[in-house]
C-alpha cells in the first residue's frame, strides 16, 4: 500500500467509526444525537470499540477450536480491572483513530474516558494482580479464561467526612456496562446444603450422590481481554447468581407475592456484594457460598469445554491449568473430586490424579489472621459432600505423613486439613497445598519465608513443590495508558519495543547522564505534578508547589503497612520547623490514599490521624507551606493512573516480613519514583535491580525483627530514649491534632507504647535519618533525576509479562498460541458462523 492508499483507508476507517457512534447512539441507546447524554456517548463509543474486539474474540475462539492448546484458567474471587476504554484502545492500537473520530463528531475522547465507572471488583493488590495477569496472558498470546464473581456492588466508595472514612455503596453497573455479554445458554447449576446418599452403581460399586437442599443458577458474563497489538483476545468470565426459576408459582397463586420472589432474592444475594476485608479472615457463611458458587460454575464450565472435543476427562490437565488465586477458590479441590467421582463416575485414584495435576495454588500472605479456616459445622451445613471428600483426602494424606515421619504427632496435627486444637475448622491453605501440583509465593523473600516458616512442613514433605514467581505489573496500563508524557519521551528516545519487552528499558541507562534528556525527564515529571496541583487547587483549595517533593503512600490502610510511621516523620518535621524556623526542610507534599476495612477500628483511626494532622499543619502559618499533607479520597485504579506518574518518592515502609510482595512499589518505580523502603516483599528485588545506590533503605530486616520480638521488644524503651520520638508521641497524645481531645488517638498511642506489634518505634530513628538523606538528595536535581531515570530503566523484571512467562514455564507448562486473522471482519454474505451440522452446542470459551 502506498502512502495515499494508506491515508484513504485510514479516512474510511474514521468514517466507519463515526457511523458506528451514530448507529449506537440511535439503535443501542435509543436517543438522538441532540438528546444524548454524555454517558450515552460514552456507551456508544465503547460499543463501537467492543464490536471491533468481538471480531478478534471470535477469531481466537475459532483458532482454539481448530487446534487444541492448553488453556490457563485463573480462578480468583477478585479482578480489579480498572476502566476498560482507554486500555482497550491502547492495546488494540486504535487510540489515535478513535481520538480523531470522536473529535470530528464533536466529542472529547478524554472526557469520555474519565466518565467510565471502574469495576471495583477487588480489595487491593491481589485483585489488581489478577487483572495485570489477564493483560499479560493475552499480550503473551496464552489462551486464558479469568473466572470470578460478577459482584453487583464492588468495593465501597470512600468519602472523607470530618476526617473520617465514610463508606458508600459502589453501584458500578448503574450507568450500564458496555463491555460484558451475558451468555445465558452457558449457565450452570450449583447446589448448597442437603445430604448425601450411598447407592450402588452399574457394576455394583459403591457411589455417593449429593442431594442439595437448594440450587442456584450461575450465569456467565463475558468481558473480552485484548492483548497488546496481537490478535489474541481472551475472556474474563464472571458468574452472577440467579434463582433457577423466577417465581414460586404456588406462592404467587395463593397471593403471597413476597414469598413468591423470596427465593429469587435470596439466590441473588450470593453475588450481591464484594466483602471489603483486608487480610483479616471473617468466616462468614455468605463468603463461603460465594467461593463455592464461582468455583463450581468455573469447573463445570471447564469440563463442558473439554468434553466438547474430548471423549473423557482422563487428560483434563493436558488441556487446562487452573491457578487458585490464594485459598479463596481452594474448595476447587473437593469440588473437582466430586464432579469427577459423583457426576463423571471416576474412581478415587484417577480422580485424585486429575485433580492434583490440574490445580495450582498461589499464596499471597504471611499474616496468620488472614488464613482461611471454616468452622466444621458451617462447612458441613453448606457442603456436606465436600466435607466427606475432605475427610477422605485428609485420611489418605495423614497416612502418607505417618509413613514418612513415624511418631511425629505434632507434625500430623500441624499438617492436617482439620484443625483440632479447639473447636474444629477446615484449614483451606492445607487443603490447597495437598490438592495442587505446585504452590507458589509472590516474591523471592516471601517464598523463602513460606519455605522456612509458614509452609515449612510442606517444604520438607514435598521438596521442590514450593516455587517462586515474583509478581509483576502490566506496563500497558501502568505506563502507556496512565503516563502518556513519559511514554512519548521513552518512545522518542529508544523506540516502542519496551511496551512488550520491558527489559529494553535498559537502553535508557546510557541517557541518564545526558543533560538534555535529563531535563526532558524532569519536565515530564513536573508537568504531571502540575496537572495534579491544579486538580487539588480546584477541588480542595489547597495550593501546591509543583517543585515540592511529592512523597506518596497509597495502599490499603493497615497497621502492618505502617502509614502511621509516615505520620511520625511528618510530625517530626513539623516539630523541627516549629522549634527552628530557619531549618532547611525542602518543601514536600505528603500524599496518602487507601481504604480501611469498614470493621478495622485502628485503620480507621489511622485515617483520622492523617486527616487531623493535615488539618493542623496545612493551616499553621509558621510552616509557610513547606510541608503539606493531602489524603486523596477513594483510592482506586483510576486514581492510581494519576498518582504513579506524579510521584517523586514512593513509601514502601511495611515491617520486614509482612508484605508478601507489593505491586504499587513496582508501578511507582517504573514511573520514575525513588523508593524509601524496608527489606520486605518485592522491595528486596527492586533494590537488587535498580542498585542499592538508587534506593533509600532503612529499618530492621526480617531476622532482626524476629529476634527483637523473641527477646521481648519494649517500645517504651525506644520512646524514653529518643527525645524527638517522645515529643511526637506526646504531641499526639496531648490532643494537639484533635482540638484538645486526648481520647481520640489514645488507642493508637497506647497500642504503640505498650505493644507496637509492627515495631514502628524500633525503626523510627533509622527512618527519620533516611528521610533526611532523601531530602538532601532531592535538592540536587541532577542527581535525583539521574536516579529516577535509572529506576525506570532497570524495572524490566517487574513486568507482568515476565511473571506470566515464569508461570508458563515453572508451573503451567503452556506455550504461546498466536492467533491468525482468518475471519473477515464481517463475512460479505453477512453469515458469521456456519450453522452447526449436529445438535452439539458449540463449545466456546
Ligand atoms: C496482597 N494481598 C499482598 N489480599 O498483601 C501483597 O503483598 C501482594 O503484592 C498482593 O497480594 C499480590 O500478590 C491482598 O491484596 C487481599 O486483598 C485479600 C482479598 C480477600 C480478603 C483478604 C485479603
Amino acid at each position: 500500500m502506498d502512502l495515499k492508499q494508506k491515508e484513504d483507508s485510514r479516512k474510511e476507517r474514521i468514517q466507519k467509526l463515526k457511523r458506528g457512534f451514530a448507529y449506537n447512539i440511535f439503535y443501542r441507546q435509543g436517543v438522538t444525537q441532540k438528546t444524548a447524554s454524555l454517558n450515552d456517548y460514552y456507551l456508544a463509543v465503547a460499543h463501537t470499540l467492543r464490536d471491533r474486539m468481538q471480531h478478534l474474540f471470535v477469531n481466537s475462539v475459532q483458532a482454539l477450536l481448530e487446534k487444541d492448546s492448553k488453556i490457563v484458567c485463573y480462578l480468583s474471587a477478585e479482578f480489579l480491572t480498572g476502566p476498560h476504554l482507554h486500555n482497550n484502545l491502547v492495546n488494540l492500537g486504535l487510540y489515535e483513530e478513535f481520538e480523531q473520530a470522536t473529535r470530528e463528531t464533536g466529542l472529547n475522547l478524554k472526557e469520555l474516558i474519565d466518565l467510565e465507572e471502574e469495576p471495583g471488583l477487588g480489595n487491593g493488590g491481589l485483585g489488581r494482580l489478577a487483572a495485570c495477569y489477564l493483560d499479560s496472558l493475552a499480550s503473551q498470546q496464552i489462551p486464558a479464561i479469568g473466572y470470578g464473581i460478577r459482584y453487583e456492588y464492588g468495593m465501597f466508595d470512600q468519602e472523607i467526612a470530618d476526617g473520617w472514612q465514610k463508606e458508600l455503596s459502589d453501584c458500578w453497573l448503574h450507568p450500564g456496562n458496555p463491555w460484558e455479554i451475558k451468555k445465558a445458554d452457558m449457565a450452570c447449576d450449583v447446589g448448597f446444603g442437603g445430604h448425601t446418599e450411598i447407592y450402588h452403581g452399574e457394576h455394583g460399586n459403591r457411589r455417593t450422590r449429593w442431594i442439595p437442599a437448594r440450587v442456584i443458577t450461575g450465569v456467565p458474563y463475558d468481558t473480552p481481554i485484548p492483548g497488546y497489538k496481537v490478535n489474541n483476545v481472551n475472556v474474563l468470565r464472571l458468574w452472577s447468581a440467579e434463582a433457577p426459576t423466577s417465581f414460586d408459582f404456588a406462592d404467587f397463586n395463593t397471593g403471597d407475592y413476597y414469598g413468591a420472589v423470596k427465593d429469587k432474592i435470596m439466590a441473588e444475594t450470593i453475588t450481591k456484594v464484594l466483602y471489603p476485608n483486608d487480610e483479616q479472615f471473617q468466616g462468614k457463611k455468605l463468603r463461603l457460598e460465594q467461593q463455592f458458587f464461582f468455583v463450581s460454575c468455573s469447573l463445570q464450565d471447564m469440563i463442558r469445554i473439554h468434553l466438547h472435543s474430548n471423549e473423557s476427562l482422563d487428560d483434563l490437565y493436558d488441556d487446562f491449568a487452573a491457578q487458585l488465586n490464594d485459598t479463596h477458590p481452594s474448595v476447587a479441590v473437593p469440588e473437582l473430586m466430586r464432579l469427577l467421582m459423583d457426576v463423571h463416575l471416576y474412581e478415587w485414584d484417577k480422580a485424585w490424579e486429575i485433580t492434583k495435576k490440574t490445580l495450582c495454588y498461589t499464596n499471597h500472605t504471611l499474616l496468620p489472621e488472614a488464613m482461611e479456616k471454616w468452622q466444621i459445622e458451617l462447612f458441613e451445613d453448606l457442603l456436606p459432600r465436600h466435607l466427606e471428600i475432605i475427610y477422605e483426602i485428609n485420611n489418605r494424606f495423614l497416612d502418607e505423613v505417618r509413613i514418612k515421619f513415624p511418631g511425629d504427632a505434632d507434625r500430623l496435627s500441624r499438617m492436617s486439613i482439620i484443625d483440632e486444637s479447639g473447636p474444629r475448622y477446615v484449614r483451606m491453605a492445607n487443603l490447597a497445598c495437598i490438592g495442587s501440583k505446585a504452590i507458589n509465593g509472590v516474591a523471592a523473600m516471601h517464598t523463602d519465608l513460606l519455605r522456612r516458616h509458614t509452609l515449612a512442613d510442606w517444604n520438607t514433605m514435598y521438596p521442590g513443590k514450593i516455587r517462586n514467581v515474583t509478581n509483576g505489573v502490566t506496563p500497558r496500563r501502568w505506563i502507556a495508558v496512565s503516563n502518556p508524557r513519559l511514554t512519548k519521551l521513552i518512545c522518542d528516545a529508544i523506540g516502542e519495543q519496551w511496551i512488550t519487552r520491558l527489559d529494553k528499558l535498559r537502553d535508557l541507562e546510557k541517557l541518564a547522564d545526558d543533560t538534555s534528556f535529563r531535563d526532558a525527564w524532569y519536565k515530564v515529571k513536573k508537568e504531571n505534578k502540575q496537572d495534579v496541583a491544579n486538580l487539588i487547587l480546584k477541588k480542595e483549595h489547597l495550593q501546591i508547589d509543583p517543585e515540592a517533593m511529592f512523597d506518596v503512600q497509597v495502599k490499603r490502610i493497615h497497621e502492618y503497612k505502617r502509614q502511621h510511621l509516615n505520620v511520625l516523620h511528618i510530625i517530626t518535621l513539623y516539630n523541627r520547623i516549629k522549634a527552628n524556623p530557619a531549618i532547611d526542610v525542602p518543601p514536600r507534599l505528603f500524599v496518602f490514599g487507601g481504604k480501611a476495612a469498614p470493621g478495622y477500628f485502628m485503620a480507621k483511626r489511622m485515617i483520622k490521624l492523617i486527616t487531623s494532622v493535615a488539618q493542623i499543619i496545612n493551616n499553621d502559618p509558621d510552616i509557610h507551606g513547606r510541608i503539606k499533607i493531602f489524603f486523596i479520597p477513594n483510592y482506586n485504579v483510576k486514581i492510581g493512573h494519576i498518582v504513579y506518574p506524579m510521584t517523586d518518592l514512593s513509601e514502601q515502609i511495611s515491617q520486614a516480613g509482612m508484605e508478601a510482595s507489593g505491586t504499587g512499589n513496582m508501578k511507582f518505580s517504573m514511573n520514575g519514583a525513588l523508593t524509601i523502603g524496608t527489606l520486605d516483599g518485592a522491595n528486596v528485588e527492586i533494590r537488587e535491580e535498580v542498585g542499592a545506590e538508587n534506593f533509600f533503605l532503612f529499618g530492621l530486616n526480617v531476622d532482626e525483627v524476629m529476634s527483637l520480638q523473641a527477646s521481648g521488644y519494649s517500645p517504651m524503651d525506644y520512646y524514653n530514649s529518643n527525645d524527638e520520638l517522645k515529643q511526637v508521641i506526646d504531641l499526639i497524645a496531648s490532643g494537639h491534632f484533635s482540638g484538645g481531645d486526648q481520647e481520640l488517638f489514645r488507642p493508637l498511642v497506647d497500642s504503640l507504647l505498650h505493644e507496637d506489634k509492627y515495631t514502628l518505634f524500633a525503626d523510627y530513628k533509622d527512618y527519620i535519618n533516611c528521610q533526611e538523606r532523601v531530602g538532601q538528595t532531592y535538592q540536587d536535581r541532577d542527581c535525583w533525576t539521574r536516579m529516577s531515570i535509572l529506576n525506570t530503566a532497570r524495572m524490566g523484571k517487574f513486568s507482568s509479562d515476565r511473571s506470566i512467562m515464569d508461570y508458563s514455564r515453572k508451573i503451567w507448562d503452556v506455550k504461546a498460541f498466536p492467533v491468525e486473522l482468518k475471519w473477515e471482519r464481517l463475512p460479505k454474505d453477512g453469515v458469521l458462523f456456519t450453522p452447526p451440522t449436529n445438535n452439539k452446542k458449540e463449545a466456546q470459551p
